[in-house]
């Protein structure tokens, strides 16, 4: 079967995780994406945290899955010249280097541009363009922070708290794959390649959308009626942190299972959704809740919100996190139990569903990893194996037309 994105050529001059994650999706749908890498040292991410002596780490092989590795001193002038003839025959370039490091490498736009109208150059900065803190390097908490999630995450009586989700990283790379795919479509019309450019902060601000509305309507009532603080605490003139609330219209809270004495993650996080009420107090067994007045709304539950949440953790308390799942589906009630990495890396359906795969590889073993989050009804996305460092270096000289001697040469002059 021949993968949708079979044909285009992207040139992979990315490191750490936020370009790398993009990079990895479009290989993983077909791109044939080649890992630029510097001789001798590669991707950081190679020997960062890694866990088996002299190995490739995971935070390595977990990122770079479907590429090959093309080892380039792109400082000599001989590894220019590498880079300048790839450029022309490649669709795409992605980096997210420090502010200006392509442009001190020589590979301006308007250079790259020129080797090739048509290539589509796609970059990662902690800020955009123009902003006042464009200089900057940027690294995952770095634009939690400056992307107002940290301020918005944590609880109220506690310092401004970062996620564990790569919020700013993968993110980033997410978006910045929309953008590539968004400029190849275009290119389809115009037959012109672009610049495309997202930033961290932008990136993590973009999930951060409900999060300035609430500041537009703090500003415009002095209060938030979905969060704690409502109405038994204090507004100031910010967004507060809103420790486990639901960002929507959905009040909800994550809430102690049997258990949780010992267990860090014997919880389930519980939603009392407007619709959902008549059927959380038949769940509960306090149907009386559900025509009085003091209870029948959101509004009117507010107040004791706590209170409630309390009868409910009552109600847990004798069930598991999974049991009480089961029996709360039962009754169309959203709510999920909060699962461990542990659990997750064991759950039979992410297995069967592609999201949990093993991969083997051949210096590290087989390792699990996070397979495509997107199902597509008529691509079925194999994760292989990232790449050693420069695996494909001779492949990838001998397809650009370099002889035997010539990448020999190459080799002895450390360009490659
Ligand atoms: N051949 C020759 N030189 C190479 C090379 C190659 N194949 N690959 C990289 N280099 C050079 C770069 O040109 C740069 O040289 P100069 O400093 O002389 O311009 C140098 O290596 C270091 O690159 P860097 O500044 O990007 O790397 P760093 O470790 O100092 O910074 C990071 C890392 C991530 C903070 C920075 O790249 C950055 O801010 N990137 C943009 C934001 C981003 O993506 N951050 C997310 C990372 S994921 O957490």
């Amino acid at each position: 079967m021949t993968k949708p994105l079979e044909g285009i050529k992207i040139i992979d001059f990315t490191h750490v995780q936020a370009g790398p994650a993009c990079t990895q999706m479009l290989a993983w749908f077909g791109a044939d994406v080649v890992k630029v890498e510097r001789p001798g040292a590669g991707d950081v991410t190679r020997t960062q945290l890694r866990h088996v002596k002299d190995v490739d780490a995971l935070y390595f092989t977990m990122l770079n899955s479907n590429k090959k590795s093309l080892t380039l001193d792109t400082k000599t002038a001989k590894g220019k010249e590498v880079l300048e003839r790839l450029i022309r025959e490649s669709d795409v370039l992605v980096e997210n280097f420090a502010p200006g490091a392509l442009d001190r490498m020589g590979f301006t736009w308007e250079h790259i541009s020129e080797l090739n109208p048509g290539m589509i150059v796609a970059s990662v900065k902690g800020f955009s363009d123009g902003h006042h803190y464009e200089d900057l390097k940027v690294y995952e908490n770095v634009a939690q922070c400056a992307g107002g999630a940290a301020s918005t995450t944590g609880f109220w009586d506690g310092p401004p708290t970062v996620s564990g989700a790569a919020l700013g990283d993968s993110n980033t790379g997410m978006h910045l794959a929309i953008g590539i795919l968004t400029a190849l479509h275009q290119r389809d019309k115009t037959g012109k390649g672009q610049k495309v450019g997202v930033s961290m902060q932008d990136s993590v601000l973009n999930l951060c959308r409900v999060k300035l509305r609430d500041q537009q309507r703090l500003e415009a009532v002095g209060y938030l009626e979905e969060y704690p603080q409502y109405p038994h605490g204090e507004f100031g003139d910010v967004v507060p942190r809103g420790g486990n609330a639901g960002g929507g219209g959905q009040p909800g809270w994550v809430l102690k299972c049997k258990g949780w004495e010992t267990d860090p993650n014997a919880y389930i996080y519980f939603t009392i959704q407007s619709q959902a009420w008549p059927n959380v107090c038949k769940a509960l067994g306090r149907e009386e809740w559900i025509e009085d007045p003091a209870y029948s709304t959101p509004i009117a539950r507010q107040d004791k919100i706590f209170d409630i949440f309390a009868v409910i953790e009552e109600w847990l308390a004798d069930k598991t996190k999974f049991e009480a799942i089961d029996i709360l589906r039962t009754f169309d009630i959203p709510c999920a139990p909060v699962l461990s990495m542990k659990e997750i890396a064991n759950d039979p359906s992410l297995r069967k569903s592609g999201t949990i795969v093993e991969v083997a590889h051949p210096t590290l073993g087989t390792y699990l990893t996070v397979g495509s989050p997107i199902k597509f009804s008529d691509l079925d996305v194999e994760v292989t194996a990232s790449p050693l460092l420069g695996q494909h270096t001779n492949e990838i000289l001998t397809g650009l037309g370099y002889n035997q001697q010539e990448i020999a040469e190459l080799h002895d002059e450390n360009a490659v």
